[in-house]
């Protein structure tokens, strides 16, 4: 194979996996509209896509993975680095040269039958500072599609691929074919490695097609290996929203916002606000880049060009923005096919469909079991076309950031928002995030663990060196120019179980305090935990919710909270030593304060 471009150092990598993957063809890929319509029908035409009726939902495709491959898969992922602590005992680890022996044999002919797709792609706005190039080789047209929504990629980005200074992405859904196989719907291997040499900066993916497994620009590049690249350059790399609140005076602020995986990132992010005067527009869903100004403050941006969000949930109600997103050019993954050629979701609309087909390709009517769509379907869309997008989104320079919510999905414990005292408190509440687990990843559903600063599952190293790096971001500029720390929750629930808080538009309302208290305009009382808001500072009087509701979303129990630090400490102690002093600090003044409520 002779693979060729001004690059050698890509062209000697392409060229030597092309012999290792023995792929049929190969295809450098342009990023145009063309090959994208292309790619599209070539997936028509092998089942993977069906094309969306035209005049519900233009260039639009509808998507079925195979049922066992849904979701991110925690326990087949590895960051393999020299020394087992650097990827501490969050990650699972190998060691770099046994892993690379056990994927060459995988990657051995994996590709044959198939074509070699070569993408060139920049998180973030091309020749920006803070933006990084990758180049992605797949065999999954469905990969390269999604590809050109969720980034900057094709002949632009070339220009910009200097050297060997690209992160090396390559991917397979690990299922050759064999002269005459007829390929599948939706191809994968039962066995599935997403493994990070951060060190060398590459990333091999094998046997999954889905989402975060095989956009290795997401969650594998912009994440873990960006985190490692963040901590070794004084910058970070986060999974964070980013959003702008505009005040009835037309003053803006923007804020970044950290949740595990399904915990309201791209709601909060496109939230249509219920109060007057006051507005929110989006830069990002997912993923924050945020590196020091020449001003001292931290300034974000959103590596990527679209959103790969949750289906399930989201309606003209609880996001309209989101819904009018997705109007066309548009990506759909196991949610609900209708009769008319359009897709469907449990909570899209109140009224459910008489007849679909479902997710697993099961004819569908209400009362069945089985759900329409997977809980973590998802709709694949451009952020350009969000209506809301905010007009700096793609400012190579970022925006500057204000304030930094760290939030989880809890039941109990945690009030609907509270303020931490100064940076370092800030990092200890990043921390202690802990969350009830969500479909998006396998595992068990509703399990509360611990998710610190909501990047557990996407920490590229030792995660108590991780905790070190926030504490000394914090000295790296004036307190004052630092964004104030927030921790929320739109989770908590009543005794009968219902959420207390209604969420979604109404979370404008938590925002409007945050945003008051960045001017010193909004009030708080000091708790054992945080500043509470003053009982009047956050308006909820005029929302159908009790008194006695009221009081519980922001009750601290004092048990609970107890057991909650007991928590803390056993989680912390799986770090030995390592754990910084700040936190200890921390995690005992909070327990002082506790014993005296
Ligand atoms: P990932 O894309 O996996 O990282 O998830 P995310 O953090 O972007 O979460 P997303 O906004 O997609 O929300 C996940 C689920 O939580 C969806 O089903 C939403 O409808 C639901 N959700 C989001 N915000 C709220 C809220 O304020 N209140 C309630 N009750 N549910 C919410
Ligand atoms: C998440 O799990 O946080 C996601 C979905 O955003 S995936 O891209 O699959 O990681
Ligand atoms: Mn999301």
């Amino acid at each position: 194979m002779n693979f060729s471009t001004n690059n050698a150092h890509l062209n000697q990598w392409v060229n030597q996996l092309f012999d290792l993957c023995k792929p049929d063809s190969i295809h450098l890929c342009d990023g145009s509209d063309d090959e994208y319509n292309i790619l599209a029908s070539l997936l028509v035409k092998t089942g993977t896509f069906i094309k969306l009726n035209e005049d519900k939902r233009p260039n639009s495709y509808y998507c079925q993975s195979d049922p066992t491959d849904v979701a991110r898969v925690e326990d087949r992922t590895f960051i393999c680095t020299d020394n087992p602590e650097d990827a501490g005992p969050t990650n699972n680890w190998m060691n770099p040269d046994e892993m690379k022996t056990k994927l060459t044999s995988l990657f051995n002919g994996c590709m044959k039958g198939r074509t070699m797709y070569v993408i060139p792609f920049s998180m973030g706005p091309l020749g920006s500072k803070i933006s990084y190039t990758g180049v992605q080789i797949t065999d999954s047209p469905y990969v390269v599609c999604s590809m050109k929504i969720m980034t900057r990629m094709g002949k632009e980005v070339m220009k910009f691929i200097e050297g060997s200074k690209f992160v090396k992405c390559l991917h397979s859904v690990g299922k050759p074919l064999n002269h005459g196989d007829k390929d599948a719907k939706w191809s994968c291997n039962e066995e599935k490695y997403i493994v990070h040499f951060p060190e060398e900066k590459s990333i091999w993916s094998f046997g999954s097609g889905y989402g975060g497994n095989a956009l290795l620009g997401k969650k594998c590049f912009a994440l873990r290996i960006a985190s490692y690249l963040a901590k070794k350059e004084g910058w970070l790399a986060e999974h964070m929203l980013i959003l702008a609140v505009t005040n009835p005076k037309g003053e803006k602020k923007y804020f970044a916002g950290a949740f595990p995986s399904a915990c309201g990132k791209t709601n909060l992010a496109m939230l249509t606000s219920t109060i007057p005067g006051w507005n929110v527009e989006t830069v990002g869903d997912d993923i924050a880049w945020m590196k020091f100004g020449d001003d001292g403050r931290l300034y974000a941006v959103n590596p990527e060009t679209g959103f790969f969000g949750v289906a399930p949930g989201t309606s003209i109600d609880t996001n309209p923005n989101a819904m009018l997103s997705m109007r066309q050019n548009s990506i759909f993954t196991n949610v609900a096919l209708t009769q008319g050629g359009d897709v469907w979701w449990e909570g899209m609309t109140k009224q459910e469909p008489d007849e679909l087909i479902n997710w697993l390709n099961h004819k569908w009517m209400p009362g069945v079991k089985e759900r329409a769509a997977h809980p973590n379907s998802r709709y694949t869309v451009p952020a350009k076309q969000c209506p809301v997008m905010d007009p700096e989104w793609e400012n190579p320079a970022g925006v500057p950031i204000s304030v930094i919510l760290f939030g989880g999905r809890r039941e109990k414990t945690i009030p609907l928002v509270y303020e931490a005292f100064n940076w370092q408190h800030g990092t200890f509440l990043g921390s202690i995030i802990a969350s009830e687990k969500t479909a998006a990843a396998d595992g068990e559903l509703g399990k509360l663990r611990h998710d610190p600063f909501a990047m557990l599952p996407f920490c590229g190293y030792n995660m108590a060196d991780y905790f070190n790096h926030w504490l000394s971001i914090g000295k790296l500029t004036d307190a004052k120019k630092l964004p104030k720390i927030f921790s929320v929750n739109w989770f908590r629930k009543n005794s009968e179980g219902k959420y207390l808080w209604p969420g979604f538009g109404d979370n404008i309302r938590v925002l409007k305090w945050i945003f008051e208290r960045i001017d010193d305009d909004a009030a708080a009382v000091e708790s054992p935990i945080g500043y509470l808001p003053y009982p009047k500072a956050l308006k909820v009087d005029d929302l159908d919710i009790s008194p006695q509701d009221r009081d519980e979303l922001f009750y601290i129990d004092k048990n609970e909270w107890l057991n909650e630090t007991i928590s803390i400490e056993r989680f912390y102690s799986t770090f030995g030593n390592k754990i910084p002093n700040q936190l200890i600090e921390e995690l005992g003044a909070l327990k002082n304060r506790l014993s005296i409520l």
